[in-house]
């Protein structure tokens, strides 16, 4: 290894002084103006990985549901799945190294991991669409570079498809072609197929509204329309030439809402449906005729998966072992279906689908889908999308029909700015906090005074908050409650700001 040049070009790269930043659930997050230092040590960690498993690695700068302003990187590992979490730890290391030890701590992660630094290194890079991400991409390759990765810019493309792209040069195409051309093709060539056998297929032509977050979905399902079957039509709001990403609009902002995003007109009875930023995560909704607002979160997305898949299972008379995985933003009402009306056993895991992705592997068919509509292999929004158009249109549900498979308990979700969010440490798939003391007795005795309620908290791994999760019998109990959990956690957490207000 070529130190001389690292000492370089690290230099170019600097590290704002006493910055500390942790791997999270979807790798780095934080203000752009603080990610550079990180983005070029990313990209000498991927070569670091590369070279470990003699694979292609991917590398893509997003920071999905944060504002704008924000970004973001995280490592994609040989078959399209997230970082393995023994790595998370070196790259924690790597990014909070000052300059005069980052060759120590490379050579202490090649001896760790058993690198041969003989191998040779391949990098995919990937960006989503905000103003910071084209040249923080480009300190993700000065990092390859000097370690003497060879790399491959698919610049602005959606995290799923980065993750696709290296599952399909490590898999020496058999998972599909590594191109984008390749993944239109696989998506719809199955969608397609699929359709074919539903009864309406020919006489009707099926709408879809898409709110797409302001981001990459916009730009690439423009480029996948030619591809779709003549059945469906998209419809493309909030497409980034407007507006500003994840503002007012996205998957993020009508779940935690519970309201349709900006500059997406809702008509009653339309199927809609909202992509995050970086297009891994999706929702459905509508509007009845009352103007009443239904969202159709990744729990009931599961749900119809899973009916779907049980029925498939059953007519081929197949004992395949199928289950659901959650995390404990499950709404109540989807776990108690999917467990007592459909008979499907259900798990619950940490925050963060690499969690969910690890259980569901230990089924013959694992669903996994986080509520916020992170779910299937990585989470894939336009996979995602198709797979529900055709289950919908092979079963002749109504948007409506799919909602009223079980009505969601009243919930709400908070955060609480607190001084050092990792004051809050969690068991139980983060459903009890073991820390700070008092404060798991004193969200038991609140939830004892509402019916059918539920809380927990947990520090985020993606922003510097704590969030607040709640469900009860209806609305305002739901919205107490997440008050008084949420004043709990400032006066027992060390709450920074004025104190939380009610909702
Ligand atoms: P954090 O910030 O750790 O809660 C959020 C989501 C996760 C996951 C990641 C990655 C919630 C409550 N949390 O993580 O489910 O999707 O972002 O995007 O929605
Ligand atoms: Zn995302």
């Amino acid at each position: 290894m070529d130190f001389e040049a690292l000492k370089k070009y690290s230099a170019l790269h600097p590290k704002p002084a006493g910055l500390t930043l942790q791997y999270g659930t979807a790798g780095f997050r934080t203000r752009a103006e603080q990610l550079d230092h990180i983005m070029f040590r990313m990209g000498l960690l991927a070569v670091l990985r590369s070279k470990a498993l003699v694979s292609t690695i991917g590398v893509m700068v997003t920071a999905s549901h944060n504002p704008e302003e924000d970004n973001g990187v995280k490592l994609v590992d040989p078959l399209g799945e997230m970082l393995h979490p023994s790595w998370e730890e070196y790259a924690t290391q790597l990014a909070n190294a000052e300059e005069q030890e980052l060759q120590k701590i490379i050579t202490e992660i090649c001896q760790r991991a058993a690198v041969d630094q003989c191998k040779d290194a391949s990098v995919f890079i990937g960006r989503d669409t905000r103003p910071s991400s084209e040249k923080l991409s480009q300190s993700v390759i000065d990092g390859i570079s000097v370690l003497g990765g060879q790399y491959h810019d698919y610049g602005l493309v959606t995290t799923p498809q980065l993750h696709y792209l290296v599952c399909c040069q490590n898999t020496q195409g058999q998972y599909g072609k590594a191109t984008l051309e390749g993944y239109y093709e696989k998506l719809s060539k199955a969608f397609t197929e699929l359709i074919k056998q539903s009864p309406s297929s020919g006489d009707s032509r099926r709408h879809l509204k898409i709110d797409c977050a302001n981001g990459i979905g916009a730009l690439k399902l423009s480029e996948m329309e030619p591809y779709f079957p003549k059945e469906v039509l998209i419809h493309l709001y909030n497409d980034g030439t407007k507006e500003k990403l994840n503002h007012f609009c996205g998957a993020d902002f009508v779940k935690v809402h519970q309201k349709p995003p900006r500059g997406l007109d809702l008509k009653p009875n339309e199927r809609c449906c909202s992509f995050d930023g970086d297009a891994d995560r999706i929702v459905y909704y509508y509007k009845d005729e009352t103007g009443h607002f239904h969202l159709i979160d990744g729990d009931k997305i599961a749900t119809l998966i899973s009916i779907f898949l049980k029925e498939l299972l059953a007519k081929v008379g197949q004992t395949l072992k199928l289950a659901v995985v959650q995390t404990a933003y499950a709404n109540g009402s989807s776990t108690r279906y999917l467990e007592e009306t459909l008979k499907v056993p259900v798990h619950c895991v940490k925050t963060g689908v690499k969690h969910l992705h690890h259980k569901a592997q230990e089924f013959d068919v694992g669903v996994y889908f986080e509520a916020n509509g992170h779910g299937t292999t990585v989470g894939d929004a336009v996979s995602d999308m198709l797979v529900i158009e055709a289950i919908l249109a092979l079963k002749g549900l109504t948007v409506q029909q799919w909602d009223a498979i079980y009505t969601d308990l009243p919930n709400r979700l908070l955060k609480v700015q607190v001084a050092d969010r990792r004051v809050i440490d969690t068991m139980d798939a983060e459903r009890r906090a073991v820390t700070p003391p008092g404060l798991q007795e004193k969200i038991d005795a609140l939830v004892k005074k509402y019916k059918l309620s539920r809380a927990f908290v947990r520090p985020s791994g993606t922003e510097d908050v704590v969030r607040i999760y709640t469900e009860a019998d209806t609305q305002e109990n739901a919205d107490a409650l997440a008050h008084e959990v949420s004043l709990a956690v400032y006066h027992l957490a060390g709450g920074r700001g004025a104190p939380p207000q009610p909702i």
